[in-house]
């Protein structure tokens, strides 16, 4: 008997392959002759898409027939990379639809790359959020990711003699297939006026909000497949419309330019994402955004609250919301006014189910990155959260005041408004004291935010800190980014460790195995000469395969320290001008990072960098012994392309400054080692990886502390160390700029003058520790063992086991398993 499958379902070769045909017919209207790549592309990821539909709807009905407990996690960014692999991997369909497409006639790698990736994250924050989305599918935990669906994602970045250049993202320009608009579902959202108080019919004090303008958001939802389950859970992202009925007013009045106006003010708020990852000062456009996503999901969270119950009064047993940093802090304002003025809760009962619902994870140490909002600007956009929000600070400044009675100062450190000049509302306040949890992401952060950031709050509530260490998902990260090493571990101990990373463990008794090491070996050479094949391709720089290939790719900081590793190349530079025949070990510097538009450092360290490149790459005494290249345009799509095939990770932040890191897990996930600092996650990293294991260097955070209570001052170390000396005059002199001795002038004054980030002080250390990372690459197979320690030994930093602890310690949620009937 012949088996007639489902075109949108089935999963024989033939089924796919008609499929395909189908949808580049009936979908994109195309034949195959007159097909652009992206046409088959659009036909592939439909017929991926049908076969996530079942589950998806099914995932969905189960939440909404059930009564269990929904996370909600709410943040400004998901940077959720390209879908179409990550989905194949998940469906357990790769192969299988790779031999469909290719017996089709195409090219699958070609297709593959026509998906544009959906940059709607600046780096760490927005990356950690779609990684969560993945282990809470993947865990079966019922999930919806809230956030924007902005028009225009993080910049393009192209380099041009040097400089960064952006370009816009047009990321929707020729569709997405992987989201479904629900117009259906769309929520209005209100914006500046006034309010009014008045007595209901049973004589309560109540408060109205008239607003000035109503925006209304479009909900877009994007099914998240979670590995080998049936588990599909929503990324639900809004955008921003004006309403339809507003036109039509304002033509009655005969006003017809202020409403096309009024439109086009209320469609910009979701037109593009900030590309800065800390805070810019006062943009209202910003705070719109905020208020716009948290209001239109919180109101999305009653509705769907109410569909399943008959009252509000248990909202918090229905969802737990996390806070994704401070940027969807307005929730608490938001979820009281709700309850309290459109429901009729009264406040106390209210303010209960807020705390009970929301949780705050931080996600910088920073005290200039902590978001605060004039007040004059949030109470012309927010005026009803505005007096909530005193309303919250007058009932818990006087619970302060009951602890510490006339302790004014502590009052005036805790209040959630900050009077000290222009009065400016704070944000990390007022999420502080409307959630039941806090938490840092690595345990170093967690300890400074106890005993610095939020000190005050620590005293007055310990019990509500958590640490909450970030992972990552090692189906994206190591499955999707590096399958032929996913496969050599399958081959020796099963596919298990997908779902559960410690199992890597058991590989720690391959390394003596002498044949095991060089197959790793092997992955990462042909990972390496791919990788120097695209540069070769795409950017005509020729890199050795043979050579150290020594990453850095991160957002452009300076906290981060790229100018550090800058400052190392010059000095093996000039090692090597200084005797030409010097042993040196071959190295590929690759870099990789945004900087933020405005970031005038930031774009002043990419210029350095590819200053040196010039200058080192094209001397004929170097002899093709060191390259350094900076490649544009750093995404999530390059990331997986570059994290397999790092031998050494640069890890090298100033003690203190970087919250925890995902990129430094990432690489030594996949068998990189790291060059660290005692720095937010690389801590954690050395104690599971094994001291000996990891490049250490640098001040610790205590001595970063010392050093600048007692005063830190660069040219000490300028003076004492020749070399150091040498590397910064060469800068100065113009070396690098064609003479120009102003280009870098900032820069070097910066390090010679106020340098915030210490890198004189870590300089002799790194430069040391880099030596011992040469001595360590001579020796092949320490090396390799090494590797693949690092490699096996990562499995506390899968998000599955951080999503684990929250949903055990703060969001009290459970697997719900979803049944597969049609
Ligand atoms: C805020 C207000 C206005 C405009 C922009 C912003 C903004 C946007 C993005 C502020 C911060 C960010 C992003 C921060 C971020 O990515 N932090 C990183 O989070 C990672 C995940 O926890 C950590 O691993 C990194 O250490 C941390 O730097």
């Amino acid at each position: 008997t012949i088996k007639v499958e489902d075109d949108r379902t089935g999963l024989s070769l033939e089924t796919l392959k008609r499929a395909i045909a189908d949808n580049l017919f009936y979908i994109q209207g195309k034949y195959p002759a007159i097909a652009t790549k992206n046409d088959f592309y659009m036909a592939l990821a439909y017929t991926v898409r049908d076969r996530l539909l079942q589950r998806w709807l099914n995932t969905t009905e189960t939440y909404l027939k059930s009564k269990v407990k929904v996370v909600c996690y709410l943040s400004a960014e998901f940077l959720m990379g390209p879908h179409l692999s990550n989905n194949l991997v998940n469906l357990g369909i790769y192969d299988q639809v790779r031999r469909a497409v290719e017996e089709s006639g195409l090219d699958f790698v070609e297709l593959r790359e026509q998906e544009e990736e959906p940059g709607l994250g600046n780096g760490g924050l927005g990356r950690l959020a779609a990684c969560y989305m993945d282990s809470l599918a993947s865990l079966e935990i019922p999930a919806i990711g809230y956030g924007i669906r902005y028009e225009f994602g993080i910049f393009d970045q192209e380099i041009r003699d040097g400089w960064q250049i952006e370009i816009t993202d047009k990321w929707l320009r020729y569709g997405n297939p992987w989201e479904i608009e629900r117009p259906e579902a769309s929520i209005d959202v209100k914006f500046g006026g006034y309010t009014q108080a008045y007595n209901d019919e049973n004589g309560h004090y109540r408060v109205r909000w008239i607003p000035d303008i109503i925006v209304k958001g479009v909900p877009y939802d994007t099914p998240i497949l979670g590995y080998k389950v049936n588990t599909a859970n929503t990324l639900r992202l809004w955008k921003a419309e004006a309403p339809e009925s507003f036109e039509f007013e304002a033509f009655n009045v005969g006003d017809y330019y202020g409403a096309v106006n009024e439109k086009v003010v209320a469609e910009n708020i979701t037109k593009v994402l900030y590309p800065n990852d800390e805070p810019i000062q006062g943009k209202q456009l910003r705070l719109q955004q905020q208020y716009f996503f948290v209001s239109c999901s919180l109101q999305d969270m009653i509705r769907l609250h109410l569909h399943r119950q008959d009252s509000l009064d248990n909202f918090h047993e229905s969802f737990a919301v996390q806070l994704n940093d401070t940027h969807p802090a307005i929730g608490v304002a938001e979820l009281m006014r709700l309850l309290v003025d459109e429901h009729q809760i009264d406040w106390d009962r209210a303010w209960q189910i807020t705390q009970n619902t929301f949780a705050y994870t931080n996600h910088t140490l920073l005290p200039e990155a902590l978001e605060k909002w004039p007040l004059s600007l949030f109470g012309r956009l927010l005026p009803r959260h505005l007096q909530i929000i005193y309303e919250i600070n007058q009932r818990f400044l006087g619970q302060v005041r009951a602890k510490y009675p006339d302790d004014h100062q502590r009052i005036a450190r805790l209040s959630l408004i900050d009077e000290s000049g222009e009065k400016y509302i704070r944000m990390a306040h007022l999420a502080s004291v409307g959630s039941h949890a806090i938490n840092g992401v690595a345990a170093l952060h967690t300890k400074l935010l106890q005993q610095d950031v939020l000190r005050d709050f620590y005293e007055l509530w310990p019990e509500k800190f958590t640490n909450k260490t970030n992972g990552v998902t090692p189906r994206r990260w190591i499955v999707v980014s590096n399958p032929k090493l996913a496969e050599l571990i399958n081959r020796k101990i099963g596919t298990n460790w997908i779902k559960h990373l410690e199992e890597l463990k058991q590989l720690e008794a391959f390394v003596e195995d002498a044949e095991f090491r060089q197959q790793w070996r092997q992955i990462k050479q042909d990972i390496k000469r791919d990788l120097a094949e695209y540069v070769k391709k795409n950017h005509a720089i020729d890199i050795n395969p043979q050579s150290l290939f020594d990453v850095q790719v991160k957002r452009i900081h300076e906290y981060k320290r790229q100018h550090l590793n800058a400052l190392y190349i010059i000095t093996l530079y000039n090692q090597i001008k200084q005797n030409p025949n010097i042993d040196v070990v071959p190295r590929t510097f690759i870099f990789g990072g945004k900087a933020a538009p405005g970031y005038f450092m930031a774009k002043l360290i990419i210029k350095l960098i590819n200053s040196v490149a010039q200058v080192v790459n094209n001397d004929p005494d170097v002899r093709e012994r060191l390259k350094v290249v900076f490649l544009p345009d750093y995404n999530v799509r390059f990331g997986q392309r570059v994290y397999p095939a790092a031998d050494l990770s640069e890890q090298i932040s100033t003690a203190g400054k970087e919250a925890s890191g995902t990129g430094n897990m990432k690489f030594s996930m996949n068998g990189a080692l790291t060059i660290g600092t005692l720095d937010g996650a690389n801590i954690e990293i050395r104690e599971e990886v094994g001291a000996e294991n990891f490049f250490l260097f640098g001040l610790t955070t205590p001595e970063v502390y010392a050093l600048k209570a007692k005063g830190y001052n660069p040219w000490d170390y300028y003076h004492a160390n020749s070399q150091l000396k040498t590397v910064i005059d060469l800068i100065s002199s113009g070396f690098f700029s064609h003479g120009d001795t102003n280009l870098f002038r900032p820069l070097v004054d910066s390090l010679l003058y106020h340098d915030q980030y210490m890198l004189f002080a870590d300089y002799q250390s790194y430069v040391d520790c880099q030596e011992q990372v040469n001595q360590a690459y001579r020796d092949e197979e320490k090396w390799t063992r090494m590797s693949i320690l690092n490699a096996v030994r990562m499995g506390k930093f899968s998000s599955d086991r951080a999503i684990r602890e929250y949903c055990q310690e703060i969001w009290n949620a459970q697997p719900v398993n979803v049944e597969m009937q049609e």
